[in-house]
């Protein structure tokens, strides 16, 4: 695969377009002291990309706590999460567009690429609209559709479809290993952003290095 193979990109949005990760970490966090399992960094780094009540489950498991709650009760402490979530992401404004990533949009947009967001949030809208890029993506995946989330490839899947390419010609941009995982399996070429991306097909350190030369001068 080369540069000129790409005619669109799929990007995902906690990580990538906004630091989102420390809210849903905090937020999460209070979940665990409530449950009582210890919060660690690895924890906190195993919920990237992660559907909301598949963390739910890591927590509970992290601690053993996995058949401590029933459904409904597990359903309740995944809402008290998403409040506490909401309230600290309405901070947010455009300032807050992690590092380049604002150019990287403009860029891609003047030149003709088709953008689709693939983020597993279901808080997708919201949190584009805190940072006023609604307008930016001719389409997103409905995570609330999905049958199966990250690292399966259906979400990146149907981001290609959204932009009506054949996979082979879109690049998916992930913070997470299991939304790399989910935009390999896709058959898309995987763009990662941050450490622990091993299985990435290109790496960058932070999205200030993002940027259309850089992706080139990286794939060929
Ligand atoms: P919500 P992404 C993911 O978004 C987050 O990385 C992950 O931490 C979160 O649990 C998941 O969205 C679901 O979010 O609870 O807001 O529906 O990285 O795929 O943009
Ligand atoms: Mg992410």
């Amino acid at each position: 695969m080369t540069f000129a193979d790409i005619q669109g990109f799929a990007i995902d949005l906690d990580g990538v377009i906004a630091d989102t990760a420390k809210f849903h970490g905090q937020a999460w966090r209070q979940v665990a002291d409530k449950v009582g399992t210890e919060w660690t960094e690895e924890l906190a780094d195993s919920l990237r990309g992660v559907s909301r009540m598949d963390s739910l489950e890591l927590i509970l498991k992290a601690g053993g706590h996995e058949n401590d709650y029933t459904q409904e009760e597990k359903e309740k402490l995944a809402e008290e999460k998403n409040d506490n979530y909401l309230e600290l992401v309405k901070t947010l404004t455009p300032n807050d567009i992690l590092p380049g990533m604002k150019k990287f949009l403009d860029e891609a947009k003047a030149k003709g690429y088709h953008l689709a967001l693939a983020s597993a949030s279901k808080n997708g809208p919201t949190i584009l609209k805190y940072l006023q890029l609604g307008d930016y993506f001719e389409g997103r995946v409905d995570p609330a559709k999905l049958k199966k989330g990250k690292p399966d490839p259906e979400i990146y899947l149907q981001a290609a479809e959204i932009m009506n390419l054949d996979p082979v010609h879109v690049a998916g941009i992930e913070d997470a290993q299991s939304g790399v995982e989910s935009i390999n399996r896709a058959g898309e070429i995987s763009i990662g952003i941050g450490k622990n991306l091993k299985d990435a097909d290109v790496k960058f350190n932070d999205t200030s290095e993002l940027t259309l030369d850089a992706l080139a001068k990286k794939l060929g």
